[in-house]
């Protein structure tokens, strides 16, 4: 009781004293209340340590029936995701690779980043509602059916100390969309196209193993699920690069956010683009024929030069 009343007593007057000097200093309003900011925790996250954001869709199972996903991938659905995670590492500069596959992005900041400060609730809520608004922006360029009703992502943080921890979150994030594509794939052949019902389906792939499903694909449809599109098979990674377009100058190429659809579990990925792990400097990326997607992806971005010269 004592304690707590000479406590109130410190506060005010430690606020009285900061709130008058602020009065001299500058024009700040200044109210009694003001002592309750004391209350908001630091968040600040610690110094080098790799901060990999993660979005994800909000019951995206009913939100994909509800506008009609192709299955089990929607190549233009997923390529809303994808011109939303590109959005959020145009708009984060220090974001140096994104990760998409199914409803999710992960975002993976530079481990010296200051961004915000370092401080965690405003890095999670800017990246999540950016995403969140790209996303809605990004629909009608994709999708031929209207959105019905507001999409949703929730967000999480996680930190990791070393470039491994890092390299195994990335891989079990690129092992996890090749367990469900491959099961997937498997799952709606047999209800799409041999008539099971979902029930027969899931009982006929229950406890089968990996070389199983592709044996099914491969005997039963004629699939060879490696052809598949690597999108699907693969996730998107975006990464940030010099485009060279063709036979084009390499002077001349111009710096944007590039979808890729490589492993990233094996070697050769963190070889091939040492800017990730090591000081930041965008790698070279020559384009020899332009798909249609990533066309898309590219010229909305190509278009905006001001923007990309600042990268
Ligand atoms: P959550 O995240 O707990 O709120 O619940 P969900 O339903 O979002 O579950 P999650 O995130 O584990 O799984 C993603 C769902 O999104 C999954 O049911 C399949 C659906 N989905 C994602 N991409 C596609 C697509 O391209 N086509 C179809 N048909 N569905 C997709
Ligand atoms: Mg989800
Ligand atoms: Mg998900």
């Amino acid at each position: 009781m004592y304690f707590r009343a000479l406590n109130r007593i410190f506060t005010k007057f430690s606020f009285t004293n900061k709130c008058e000097t602020a009065l001299y200093t500058r024009s700040m309003a200044c109210s009694r209340y003001e002592y309750v900011k004391s209350y908001e925790q630091d968040d600040k996250i610690l110094p080098n340590v790799w901060i990999v954001i993660r979005v994800d869709g909000k019951k995206f199972h009913k939100f994909a029936n509800a506008h009609k996903f192709e299955k089990p991938n929607d190549e233009n659905a997923l390529n809303v995701m994808n011109a939303a995670g590109i959005a959020v590492m145009e708009e984060f500069r220090d974001i140096v690779l994104g990760y998409g596959q199914s409803d999710e992005y992960s975002f993976v900041f530079r481990k010296d980043t200051s961004a915000f400060k370092r401080r965690a609730a405003k890095l999670l809520s800017y990246v999540t509602s950016m995403f969140t608004s790209s996303y809605v922006l990004s629909w009608s360029q994709w999708m031929q059916r209207p959105l019905s009703y507001a999409p949703c992502f929730d967000g999480r943080i996680v930190l990791y100390p070393s470039d491994e921890n890092l390299r195994d979150y990335l891989s079990w994030r690129q092992a996890d969309v090749h367990v469900n594509n491959l099961y997937n794939t498997a799952f709606w052949k047999l209800v799409l196209e041999s008539g099971l019902t979902n029930q027969q389906a899931e009982e006929r792939l229950r406890g089968t193993l990996s070389s199983d499903k592709n044996e099914l694909l491969f005997q039963e449809f004629g699939i060879n699920y490696n052809t598949l599109p690597a999108m699907y098979r693969k996730g998107t990674i975006l990464l940030r690069k010099r485009v060279v377009i063709g036979s084009q100058d390499e002077q001349k190429g111009r710096q944007a956010i590039v979808p890729i659809h490589e492993d990233l579990i094996g070697n050769e990925f963190w070889k091939q683009h040492t800017e990730i792990l090591g000081k930041y400097v965008p790698g070279k990326y020559v384009v020899s024929s332009l798909n249609r997607h990533l066309e898309r992806q590219l010229a909305k971005q190509l278009e905006k030069e001001a923007t990309i010269a600042e990268i």
